[in-house]
């Protein structure tokens, strides 16, 4: 079996999101009632000029944090018993792409991350720049990580970066945002994380990647789910699994050798104006905290040779590309691993 992805397919590939629907932003939460009613204060009403629709997924708390959510403008989907954050993950991604969401994004109930950021996320999905962003809590804002955490997530993103042949640069990050066609298409494949199966998973369908700086901050209160050696315990298999299924699912078809997939030059996208604008309508009387903003690099295997590809035998949902696949080709380009 094959420890890295295979060769993805030609990214999607589309222009800016047209369409009424809302954004939805969802938090996952589990005993968060010390911060779930701010967090929720602080996601934005509008961004973009689309109204956002927050959801908190309670994932069986057994105290007021579903009260308390929906006290604060939330719609609480409530799970009888908790299953875990990648369960509560793909609920909420589900529950957007019900609501024929244009863009779906999601972070932590615990106040790590600042929803305020939103505009990051989503902008380069709705205006047709990205399908899948990631905050990088790496390229932005420290204000506190303890030193073993930090330690784990730079070990952890680097054997991600290896493993999914991409630019990755925080594999850990608890606020993300998915375009509509890839929430649709996401595949959680266990119910404990998400965090790396699903990168995995967008990658090898060939959704463009790219990672935005944003803020963080280690949490005050409540506790973590991470256990070190439970999240591995559970982790490395599930992402050996991810692997399999998507090596299983290209079966039939003939992928580049290793060595002509190192020999391929990445292409690279600057996404225009990289100027972080805050959102002006914001629930919050605070402004957002902006983290340093620097230029990100959208990522797609955008050389890949067109061929079909395959989701377990189903056809994925791709729109048209009037760019015939390819991402601009820019001279500033992020520094591409040659491995
Ligand atoms: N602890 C825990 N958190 C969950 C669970 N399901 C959802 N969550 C929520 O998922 C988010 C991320 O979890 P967290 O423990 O903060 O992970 P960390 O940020 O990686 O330390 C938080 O908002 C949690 O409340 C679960 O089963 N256990
Ligand atoms: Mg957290």
């Amino acid at each position: 079996m094959a420890i890295r992805l295979p060769a993805p397919p030609p990214p999607p590939g589309h222009g800016p999101v047209a369409g009424p629907g809302p954004v939805v932003v969802f938090l996952p939460a589990h005993d968060e009632e010390a911060t779930v009613a701010e967090v929720v204060a602080r996601v934005p009403e509008l961004v973009l000029g689309r109204r956002v629709e927050c959801l908190v997924v309670d994932d069986g708390s057994g105290d007021r944090t579903a009260e308390l959510a929906a006290a604060a403008g939330a719609t609480v989907l409530s799970a009888a018993a908790n299953r875990g954050l990648g369960a509560a993950v793909r609920t909420g991604l589900a529950a957007a792409v019900e609501r024929g969401a244009a863009a779906v994004a999601f972070c932590d109930a615990d106040r790590e991350y600042d929803p305020a950021e939103l505009e990051r996320l989503v902008g380069p999905i709705l205006e047709g720049r990205a399908d899948y962003v990631v905050g990088s809590r790496f390229a932005g804002e420290i204000r506190r990580m303890l030193p073993q955490r930090r330690l784990g997530n730079l070990a952890l993103t680097g054997l991600l970066r290896f493993v999914a042949r991409a630019p990755i640069g925080d594999g850990q990050s608890g606020f993300r945002a998915l375009s509509g066609p890839a929430a649709a298409d996401a595949e959680i494949v266990h119910d404990y994380n998400y965090a790396q199966v699903l990168t995995l998973d967008l990658l090898a369908k060939g959704y463009r990647y790219l990672e935005v700086p944003i803020g963080y901050q280690f949490r005050t209160t409540g506790r973590s789910f991470v256990r070190p050696l439970r999240y591995l315990r559970r982790v490395v298999p599930a992402v050996w699994r991810e692997l399999d299924r998507h090596h299983r699912s290209r079966g039939n078809q003939p992928g580049p050798s290793d060595v002509e997939l190192a020999s391929r030059p990445l292409a690279v996208g600057l996404p225009e104006g990289a100027e972080c604008r805050a959102s002006s309508s914001s629930r919050s009387s605070t402004a957002p905290s902006t983290a340093a903003w620097s230029a990100s690099s959208t990522w797609s295997p955008a050389t890949v040779a067109p061929r079909t590809s395959s989701n377990g035998g189903r056809a994925l949902p791709r729109p048209p590309d009037p760019d015939g696949g390819r991402l601009p080709v820019l001279e500033r380009a992020a520094p591409v691993r040659r491995r």
